[in-house]
């Protein structure tokens, strides 16, 4: 089978199975609700074989994984899909969150445990929906949770919760991280310091700032030709629960060292920000949204700019694609999600098993497949 074929998939599951985000009015139309959708056309199920790896765990539906070693033992903190019954919409409500549970990994390969819920929506006093993609970080012995959450006034903000142990519970702080907003946080650790970084466009609402005020019919993106919005990037105060300073753009410019454009699709920042270091180069990779990939960008700074470079994933089953990328004994490896166990509904993801990176001399990354052309053969019965 081709890999065009894939393609076709993907494609048909991005145009029916519906988004994280959006709220944007012009492009693509809002889809039929998911009662409608032509769901038919996308096969029931894709031989497993196919798929470059498998899901690491199907007890829960999980997603958006951001992966991290800490006390020698990766640690993953994504979200938690759920079907909540809530009819897809051009906002996302479908993706209705409510808690996190950590996933332990004993190393590549090994053995991966659920841990149970390490902090819920109800305890989280300002919290209203919708509990999307987190991140983590450990410093003193302490760990950190940091989540996106809309408030009760459906404003999509940031919070932390603190907790003793990688599988929690977190006890989140009373009220959310001040001048943080939008969602996708994203934490990395450079030289003792910590920077939160954070943004989506659409349904992650990046878009109702751009004036530097919450504006809650702000949907427009700048036109085709402008900048495309921008992740943000601050760093964190030394007790980790705030922000020490104002969120700046994290800039992303072209081969020219001119910024992406807002109608460059294929290339402009939509959700999903991660910052990881290799040999001395600043790396942000990031989901181009409506376009499915996983890019990246490099740069000298954890502030930017970073210079586009290209792709390190190509669309998955589903229309999400959300990553993170870590150094597990000397290797890199990416973390990705696609909709396998649910043969393609949207909201209803699953992590995988990582795959390791390779790089190029140059610093560049070698572009994953998701799909594989030629699976292995299976294994002859034992006569
Ligand atoms: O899981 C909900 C949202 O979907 C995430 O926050 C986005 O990055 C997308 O993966």
């Amino acid at each position: 089978m081709q890999r065009s074929f894939f393609v076709a998939i993907t494609s048909i599951a991005a145009s029916t199975a519906f988004i994280a985000g959006c709220g944007k009015k012009e492009e693509p139309p809002p889809p039929p609700p998911a009662a409608e959708a032509p769901k038919a056309e996308v096969p029931k199920t894709i031989d497993p074989a196919r798929f470059l790896t498998q899901p690491l765990v199907s007890e829960i539906f999980t997603a958006d994984p951001s992966a991290h070693v800490f006390n020698g033992k990766i640690w993953i903190y994504g979200s938690h899909d759920i079907d909540a019954g809530i009819p897809q919409d051009d906002l996302g409500s479908h993706f209705a969150m409510r808690d996190y549970q950590p996933i332990e990994l004993d190393g590549i390969g090994g053995k991966a445990t659920v841990h149970p819920v390490a902090l819920d929506i109800k305890d989280v006093p300002w919290a209203g929906r919708q509990m999307w993609a987190p991140d983590a970080a450990e410093k003193g012995g302490k760990y950190y949770l940091y989540f996106p959450v809309k408030d009760k006034q459906d404003v999509f903000r940031l919070g932390v919760a603190v907790g003793d142990n990688p599988a929690g519970p977190f006890k989140a702080q009373p009220e959310l991280m001040k001048q943080t907003f939008s969602m996708d946080p994203a934490v990395y650790k450079d030289g003792g310091k910590y920077y939160l970084y954070f943004g989506g466009i659409w349904g992650g609402q990046l878009q109702r700032w751009k004036s530097g005020e919450y504006k809650a019919d702000d949907e427009a993106q700048p036109a085709d030709g402008e900048p495309a919005l921008l992740p943000k990037v601050a760093r964190l105060q030394d007790d980790m629960l705030e922000v020490a300073e104002k969120p700046k753009d994290v800039q992303i410019l072209d081969e020219n060292g001119k910024p992406l454009l807002a109608g460059d699709h294929d290339r402009r920042f939509f959700e999903a920000p991660w910052v990881h270091k290799y040999k001395g180069n600043y790396y942000l990779s990031y989901s181009t949204g409506d376009t499915h990939f996983i890019v990246y960008a490099m740069g000298k700074s954890p502030y930017g700019p970073f210079t586009y470079k290209g792709r390190i994933l190509e669309p998955v089953l589903g229309w999400t694609n959300h990553h993170s990328i870590v150094e597990v004994d000397d290797k890199w490896y990416l973390f990705y999600h696609d909709s396998q166990v649910s043969n393609g509904d949207t909201h209803l993801r699953n992590i995988k098993q990582p795959v390791e990176i390779k790089y190029n001399e140059d610093g560049t990354i070698v572009t994953i497949d998701p799909f594989q052309e030629d699976p292995p053969a299976p294994a002859a019965p034992a006569s």
